[in-house]
């Protein structure tokens, strides 16, 4: 992702609605507004003002000034809110974009600058994106807590834990000839190292978790006849793998595929996408019914639903909801217009364009990392990882103490394990590092006072 520059987006959701917003964010926002708007020297708060589209026309507008560093982004941000006519407000950032000092926004650029500015930590940037895409309650609670930073504060307490035992095995690698420098005794750095290890554990679940698990998680498609499950699982991969006609019945095998999710979402993993044929009452010869026999057994076995439908209503007659696995609820063809309500927690996606393919994409990350089993912490693929990380780092420095010692055999081993389990929940606090680790030796023996 590119850093610099003044950057602009739309930043309310796509379509007609009443009020949308269009964010500005760097060091030619004041220029910017200076230019187009009738505001001539924009101040912190709220404006009325109006957008200049050209010599004969304006817009109304409210803008919203915030000086930086005091800002989302810590940058200068301006935050114009419009009528939300989708051609109006592509209009206004053309408009913008004719600045050459102004460029169109990254996905989650906003908030990676919010990050790169120690406005918000990575947990909190990525509890944003969460935020944005969460598909349930569940979703919404677990981004929520991530946004507040009481999930990082746990792993702020356990990462400096870590360091702290760190440390004190260190002291026994680098200050041996410091008399007044005890190492810590190996029955008392294992009971330390095993509760730690126990409560990470606890953190990221265990069988069920999918970072400890040898395969990969399988999601499935299902939904009905001619849904438009093949279509999306050529958008997902990316290749046209799965054969897409207007004729109901068109998949018979499953067809299963191996999608890196990883290469969008930075610690979400590789699962198996799994196109199934469709299930419905349309099957009229016994091919048909094989077809949907396997299905079924599919829907059983799989870790995760990909339910696509339509029509939006998502009328549950194969019981998809009693299976107590995730489920996500995908309205396909969204380019259609229906006249249906959809359900408010449905994704609606276009298979033909891609439209918030990138949307479905995280959610079935989460989808796959997010079980009820399993602790809040556990929620983003990252934080499975890294948490997993610093388990293995912890078990390989513990192969190494035995309890029954007067001192530690092989400290230097001891402590590439826990310095590895440190770095790996560094990546979550982001705040730990070994200079920390040797300020703390220093603090806590006064070595070279
Ligand atoms: N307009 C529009 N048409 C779509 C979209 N996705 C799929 N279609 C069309 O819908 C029809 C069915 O698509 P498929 O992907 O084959 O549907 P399926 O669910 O796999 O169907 P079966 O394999 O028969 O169960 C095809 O004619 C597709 O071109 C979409 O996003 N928009
Ligand atoms: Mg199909």
């Amino acid at each position: 992702m590119p850093t610099g520059g003044t950057i602009a987006a739309i930043g309310s959701p796509a379509g007609q609605s009443t009020r949308a917003i269009i964010r500005i964010s760097g060091s030619d926002a004041r220029a910017c507004i200076q230019s187009l708007t009738t505001l001539e020297n924009p101040t912190r708060g709220i404006h009325r003002a109006r957008f200049t589209l050209d010599q004969h026309q304006s817009l109304p507008c409210m803008l919203i000034w915030f000086d930086g560093p005091k800002s989302y982004t810590g940058e200068d941000v301006a935050e114009l809110i419009v009528v939300g006519n989708p051609t109006l407000l592509e209009r206004v950032l053309d408009k913008i974009f004719e600045s050459p000092a102004i460029r169109r926004a990254e996905p989650g650029e906003f908030s990676a600058r919010a990050y790169l500015n120690n406005r918000l930590s990575l947990a909190q940037a990525e509890g944003v994106a969460l935020r944005i895409a969460a598909v349930g309650d569940e979703a919404l609670s677990a981004a929520n807590h991530l946004l507040d930073g009481s999930q990082g504060e746990q792993c702020k307490a356990w990462a400096e834990e870590l360091a702290l035992l760190l440390a004190l095995v260190e002291s026994g690698v680098d200050f041996t000839d410091q008399d007044d420098v005890v190492p810590i005794p190996p029955g008392d750095l294992l009971n330390r190292l095993n509760s730690l290890s126990a409560q990470l554990q606890s953190e990221v679940g265990n069988e069920t978790g999918s970072a400890l698990r040898t395969s990969n998680p399988e999601v499935v498609l299902c939904g009905q006849p001619n849904a438009g499950k093949s279509a999306l699982f050529n958008a997902l991969l990316g290749v046209h793998r799965s054969v897409v006609s207007d004729r109901a019945g068109t998949t018979r095998d499953a067809i299963g595929e191996s999608m890196e999710l990883e290469r969008d979402i930075p610690g979400a993993g590789t699962i198996t996408l799994t196109d199934l044929a469709g299930l419905g009452d349309s099957a009229v010869d016994p091919l048909d019914e094989i077809a949907q026999q396997r299905s079924r057994e599919h829907l059983k076995s799989a870790d995760a639903l990909i339910w696509c439908d339509p029509s939006g209503r998502f009328e549950d007659r194969e019981h998809l909801a009693s299976l107590d696995k995730p489920i996500i609820r995908v309205r396909t063809k969204a380019d259609l217009v229906i006249d249906t309500q959809i359900q408010p927690n449905a994704i609606s996606v276009c298979a033909l364009d891609g439209h918030r393919v990138d949307v479905l994409k995280r959610a079935i990350a989460d989808a796959v990392t997010n079980r009820k089993d399993l602790g809040v912490g556990a929620f983003v693929p990252r934080h499975r990882r890294a948490i997993a990380d610093a388990i293995r780092g912890i078990g390989h420095a513990t192969q190494w103490v035995d309890p029954d010692a007067r001192s530690l055999d092989a400290p230097e081993l001891v402590a590439s394990g826990l310095r590895d389990a440190l770095n790996a929940l560094g990546e979550l606090t982001g705040e730990i590092t070994p200079d920390d680790v040797l300020g703390r030796v220093f603090a806590t023996f006064c070595v070279g006072k």
